[in-house]
Parts: structure tokens; sequence; C-alpha cells
């Protein structure tokens, strides 16, 4: 079960207690001047974002981020998957029923690895993948691992911005695939200088590992000074940032999951 099936299923009965108030819509992301006289004329194309739990969704911030590394202006929707009628309506959007899901000018795409290539073909030049084709074949398979592996990880530590558990016993069976995480990392800044995984700016794979760095400080996992001063970066990156900062205004879902760590 994914880690956020998990936690949907906890929300399920936090709800029945009745203590999980709705989640909030977060509106339109702020746009240019330029940009909303452009939209109105009807000269661009409109985007939404269809996420879930800023706090809990490690999926849905990475879609987030790629969205604004590519510079498109979107809408976000969201949605509490474990609401019934959310889930009728979720399905109708994405045949998933996972979230995020993207729609953009004609495109509805219910991956985030496939929105990550998504935007990096309409938005060549914003630098999802580096330009060279050797180090966009190492970007592609670090972030086609995370999207297909670590599952122990993802598992054992699930995001959870708003927490901090510094004395968090970490179960054993997660431990190769930090040992993992942090070896890529250390192969990527030793190899192409930093301070992103590809050198100077960040690319999709940093928006797929950026969710393990919230894990790695909200658990106390121990990290050597290479992977500290990189989830240090990515805490301070600007788009990273305003998610956590929403991602606090939030309110409360699923207390019983808290209370159990
Ligand atoms: N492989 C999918 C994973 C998406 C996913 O697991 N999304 C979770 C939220 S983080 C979800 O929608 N869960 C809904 C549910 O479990 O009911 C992707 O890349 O988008």
């Amino acid at each position: 079960m994914l880690h956020c099936e998990m936690i949907y299923l906890v929300t399920v009965a936090a709800r029945r207690k009745g203590h999980s108030p709705p989640l909030p819509d977060c509106g339109p992301l702020v746009t240019g001047p330029l940009v909303k006289v452009a939209a109105r004329r009807g000269l661009m194309a409109t985007a939404t974002l269809t996420i879930s739990s800023r706090n809990y969704s490690s999926w849905s911030l990475r879609a987030w981020l790629l969205c604004k590394m590519a510079g498109l202006e979107f809408k976000v929707k969201t949605v509490s998957i474990d609401d019934p009628t959310n889930r009728a309506e979720l399905l109708l959007l994405s045949p998933s029923v996972l979230v995020p899901r993207l729609e953009h000018d004609g495109a509805k795409i219910w991956d985030t690895l496939s929105i990550a290539e998504y935007l990096a073909e309409t938005f060549p030049d914003a630098g999802l993948l580096p330009k060279d084709r050797v180090l966009r074949a190492h970007c592609r398979s670090i972030s086609g691992e995370m999207h297909a592996g670590f599952y122990n990880l993802r598992s054992a530590l699930p995001m959870n911005l708003k927490a901090h558990y510094p004395e968090f016993k970490t179960w054993a069976g997660a431990k190769p695939d930090i040992a993992r995480v942090f070896a890529i990392w250390q192969d990527c800044l030793s190899t192409y200088g930093g301070p992103f995984l590809f050198g100077k700016k960040p690319t999709m794979a940093d928006a797929m590992y950026a969710p393990v760095c919230t894990r790695f400080l909200t658990y106390g996992v121990m990290i050597d000074d290479v992977s500290k001063a990189y989830c240090d970066k990515i805490m301070k990156w600007p788009a990273m940032a305003e998610w956590v900062e929403a991602a606090k205004a939030e309110p409360d879902e699923l207390e019983e999951v808290d209370a159990e760590f």
C-alpha cells in the first residue's frame, strides 16, 4: 500500500470521528499583469493542477515544484481524496484516482513523471532536463528511480511537513533506501558541482527528491555534511519555502497518525 493510501485510510477514520475539516482550495496562484491580460484575451492556455494535502502529499509537492520550475501559469485545485464525493469526481479526472493531475492546453496527465516529461517538452527552455545528452540520461535515471522505487523509505517516513520527530527510530528496512539516496546525491553533487543535483539550477530530479529532504528533517535522519547542505539548499529554494508555508497553514487532518509517532 502506498504510504499516502495508508494516510488517507487513517484520514477516513479521523473524518468519521468528526475531526477533519475540509482542505482549503488554494485558489489561483499569482500571475503577472501581462500574463493576466494575455490570459483574458485567450492567448494563453490555462492550466489546473489537482493536488491533495500540502502537508502529506509528496507527489503533489513534486508536481507543484515542476509546474513552478516550468514557469507555467496554473490554478491549484485541492481535493480531499478520502471524501467519497471527491473520489467520484477525481475518478472522472484521473483514472488512477491519484493526484497530482495536470490539465493544460488539451493535455490531461495523471502521473508525476509524465507531468515532468510533459513540462520539459512543452517548456524546453525552463531547464527541467539538462541540455547535455549524457546528463539528461542521468537526470532521467535518478528521477525514474525515485518514481518507481524507495518503497520502504516512503512508507517508513511519510511526508509530514508540520511534524518534527528528532528521536524517531527509523525502521531497519528503510536504511538501504536512505543509503542509496545519499549515494545518488553525493554522486551528482561531486560530479556536477551543485548546489542542485545537476549544477546551478534545479532540474526535475531536484523536484523528485525534494520531499525526501523534508522527511530526513522531520524524522531526524542522520545525514552527512554534503547531503545536509543539499537538503538546506532545497528547503531554502523559494518555491519549496512557499509550499511549506502553505502546508503549515493547512488545517490539521491526521491527529491519529501524528499521535502514533
Ligand atoms: N505514481 C503516482 C503516485 C501518485 C500517488 O500515490 N498519489 C497519492 C498522493 S501522494 C494519492 O493520490 N493517493 C490517493 C489514495 O491513496 O487514495 C504519480 O507519480 O503521480
